[in-house]
């Protein structure tokens, strides 16, 4: 009964404090993005009532068919942070180019990086879907944004987290100190303090790959994977469980709260890896390591990662320290200089 009921807008003011300079403009963006997550976990919840389900008929910049689903999250999201004199431009998934943020509307100081819908293909069969945003203050002095302000460092970040919409759903965010997470209370319409202050387990129980592309891996990786299910015969170890949702940030949440690892490697059809750097990786990346775990692209942490453009790929090794730590161990032992420049993008 002592448990306090703290709203995320609580929470964001209350860290806010920590800031004597602050002048809650970001505050105020972080309140938006979980304004947005209301609207898409409406519509995520009644997709099999609405003709929100299927094909919206376009593709996006990567070629793919884009979900309804998918171009009303990314709506929602520009609609609502474009005219809050809190943006200088955004980017999304779903848009080849930068989306500036034009003077008529005040020109802000941040820029909100996002993958509106991630799993979009779990749509359909009503299993998990998120989405994905990351934070940064601007480089470029005055006037509209522009794209080396969304090009920078996951070192830079303010800020980054997800939403999962799930059995509920769920916003997790940090701004550097700590990682909470917060569960939507439908009746009231209320993101409330639910997961304080989150720490993944020491002991981890899953590995989360698709296990159906191993004929396109590299030695490297297929060893690592035979390591996790405790069959090294040379280096044994207690034998993970296997789970894989197919959305990131679902099978992300997972092993954040129950400890483990998730995966996509670079393989032969995917030279540089599927997951997308600057809206999926380093966002996830920022959370993992606020909560001890550690994200690698294979060979480097994916924090340190310069990117050089927005829709840049990446191989992602994301959850437990020690366990991404074996898999750039495998890589380097088995896979050598060539895959490690293949990683790098020699
Ligand atoms: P998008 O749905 O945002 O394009 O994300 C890509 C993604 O769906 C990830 O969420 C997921 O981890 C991965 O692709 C699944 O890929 P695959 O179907 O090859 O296992």
């Amino acid at each position: 009964m002592d448990r306090k009921i703290i709203t995320i807008e609580r929470h964001i003011t209350e860290q806010q404090r920590k800031y004597p300079e602050a002048t809650g403009m970001f505050s105020d963006l972080l309140y938006d993005i979980a304004l947005v997550a209301k609207i898409i976990a409406r519509e995520t919840s009644r997709a099999g009532l609405v003709d929100i389900l299927g094909l919206a008929g376009k593709t996006n910049v990567q070629g793919e068919q884009q979900m309804k689903l998918d171009v009303f999250a990314h709506e929602a999201m520009v609609r609502m942070n474009r005219h809050t004199t809190r943006l200088a431009a955004m980017a999304s998934e779903e848009v080849e180019d930068i989306i500036p943020v034009s003077a008529e509307y005040g020109i802000g100081k941040y820029v909100l990086l996002f993958d509106p819908l991630d799993g979009s293909s779990n749509i359909d069969v009503d299993a998990s879907v998120g989405t994905i945003f990351a934070i940064y203050r601007r480089l470029s002095m005055g006037g509209a944004g522009r794209m080396e302000d969304c090009l920078q460092e996951g070192r830079r970040l303010v800020a980054s987290g997800y939403v999962i919409y799930g059995s509920s759903t769920m916003m997790v965010y940090t701004t550097g100190q700590g990682v909470h997470g917060f569960t939507l209370d439908l009746t009231m319409g209320e993101f409330l303090l639910s997961h304080s202050d989150i720490h993944i387990p020491a002991k981890p129980k899953y590995y989360s790959v698709n296990q159906g592309h191993e004929q396109y891996w590299t030695t490297g990786m297929k060893r690592f994977t035979r390591w996790l299910q405790g069959m090294d015969q040379k280096v044994p170890r207690r034998p993970l469980s296997s789970r894989y949702i197919g959305a990131l940030v679902a099978d992300f949440h997972r092993n954040l709260l129950q400890g483990g690892i998730f995966y996509y490697p670079a393989d032969t059809r995917n030279p540089r890896g599927k997951l997308r750097l600057v809206y999926e990786a380093i966002p996830l990346a920022f959370v993992a390591e606020q909560a001890g775990g550690y994200a690698s692209d294979g060979h480097r942490n994916i924090l340190d990662v310069q990117p050089q453009s927005l829709h840049q790929r990446t191989p992602l090794f994301i959850g437990n320290r020690d366990l991404v730590e074996q898999a750039e161990e495998f890589i380097s032992r088995y896979d050598g200089q060539r895959q490690v420049d293949a990683i790098v993008g020699k």
